[in-house]
């Protein structure tokens, strides 16, 4: 089969017409970044671009990835298999998405400046397909940088935008993936080759710096793609490294960098949303307080009546969305006691309200696999001693491998639903 002049072939049969550009940039464009051979150092080239697109990459997948599993934790759609075990299954997923997303930081500087020439490549448009390519490079970069600065400012918990963060954050995260995916299928070729052919690549690279140097304005000792790969490397290092600890207590003393130290807080324990913020000093406190559960056979009991019933530890993390997470040991009620005294049936989902009045973790809805958990605590005490105030006294939900947005403090009522 012939393919016309002036079209270019793709799944058989559809045309897409080629766009006609002088082979050259006309002579007034031909300046700064536009003229020919602007860029020609090993630092813009294939093989840098895919080392560095690779690793980006990786870290893009591992932050999708664990993002879902957040956003399936935290909104469960009812086919999908709620993990209870290991009990630190959260406190990892999410430590590691929020690790791979400031990874993900330097890297994307990085990989911006390696391909940011092709910008000024000349002719701009071959094809209506090479149109779309860069239509979807363009969606790609802005869904990723706009993935990166949104969750940034989250684990600050700045939030200078009018948007819900969880929902944008999560909505963008498929745009910005599936640009990813069409991004590696259509350079595949171009990354194989940047990946492999490290020895034929090295004489031409060296080859193109030597010239480099040599042309006129040409400057000396321009930096090595081995060194911009290792400054890369390093800061993509020292990232980690002054973050991770909010999550990897062992590592909390070098955790500068890092919003949260996972041992600050009263009881050792941070604090995400103090009962004022919550505007519940008044009603936490008050002596005529009484956990309310309805249900078949409906009960209310005080402070004093649930510490008379039997208590359980449970050696459980807090793991917040926002990445830092922390161990602690808890105790109090065990949840499916409370269900069983109100003559809950088996495998009942329940709702947790609390004390706070608005917002929205002022109630949450508890699945069964929690529930019915016996290490699914309505705790009251934190590390042996009564919970504080700002850890949600009187009474607060601690479940295994759930996120810390449901750990519900200040608890009034339970609801068998
Ligand atoms: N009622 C209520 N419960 C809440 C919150 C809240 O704002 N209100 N914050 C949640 C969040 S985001 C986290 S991470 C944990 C933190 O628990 P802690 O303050 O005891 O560490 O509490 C959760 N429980
Ligand atoms: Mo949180």
């Amino acid at each position: 089969m012939s393919c016309p002049e002036g079209s270019e072939r793709l799944y058989g049969t559809v045309k897409f017409p080629r766009f006609r550009f002088p082979d050259q940039a006309p002579t007034w464009l031909r300046h700064g970044p536009l003229r020919p051979g602007a860029f020609r150092s090993a630092l813009h080239d294939e093989r840098t671009a895919s080392l560095i697109g690779t690793a980006l990459g990786i870290a893009f997948a591992t932050a999708f990835v664990t993002g879902m599993i957040s956003h399936e934790l935290q909104h469960p759609a009812s086919w999908w298999p709620l993990p209870t075990r290991p009990v630190w299954f959260y406190r990892f997923t999410q430590g590691l998405h929020v690790a791979s997303g400031l990874a993900s930081i330097p890297l994307l500087l990085a990989k911006l400046w390696t391909v940011y020439p092709r910008l000024f490549a000349w002719p701009p448009l071959t094809s209506v397909l090479h149109g779309l390519e860069r239509l979807s490079i363009f969606v790609l970069i802005s869904g990723a940088i706009f993935e990166l600065v949104t969750g940034l400012l989250n684990i600050v918990q700045w939030y200078p935008w009018q948007f819900y963060f969880t929902n944008a954050h999560y909505l963008v995260a498929w745009v910005t993936f599936g640009g990813l995916l069409l991004h590696v299928a259509v350079k595949a070729p171009v990354i194989v080759r940047g990946l492999s052919n490290k020895a034929a690549q090295a004489p031409e690279a060296e080859a193109r710096q030597a010239e480099a140097e040599a042309a006129p304005g040409g400057r000396r000792g321009a930096v090595s793609r081995r060194a911009m790969l290792t400054v890369t490397g390093v800061a993509v290092g020292v990232v980690t490294v002054t973050t991770v600890g909010e999550s990897v207590t062992s590592l909390r003393s070098v955790d500068l960098l890092a919003p949260r130290s996972p041992t600050f807080g009263p009881q050792g324990v941070p604090i995400n949303r103090t009962a004022v913020q919550a505007q519940v000093e008044t009603t936490a406190l008050d002596p005529a307080w009484r956990l309310n559960v309805t249900g078949p056979r409906p009960y209310e009991l005080s402070l004093r009546e649930l510490s008379a019933l039997p208590q359980y530890t449970a050696n459980l993390p807090i793991a917040c969305v926002e990445g830092w997470s922390v161990n602690a040991s808890w105790q109090g009620v065990r949840v499916i006691d409370l269900l069983e005294r109100v003559g809950a049936p088996a495998g009942a989902e329940v709702r947790v309200i609390s004390l706070e009045r608005s917002g929205s973790y002022a109630t949450m809805l508890m699945p069964h696999e929690y529930a019915e958990d016996p290490l699914t605590l309505l705790a009251l005490r934190l590390h042996g001693q009564p919970l504080s105030l700002d850890h949600g006294y009187p009474a607060r939900i601690i479940a295994p491998a759930r996120p810390g947005v449901l750990q519900t403090k200040w608890v009034s009522r339970i609801e068998v639903l």
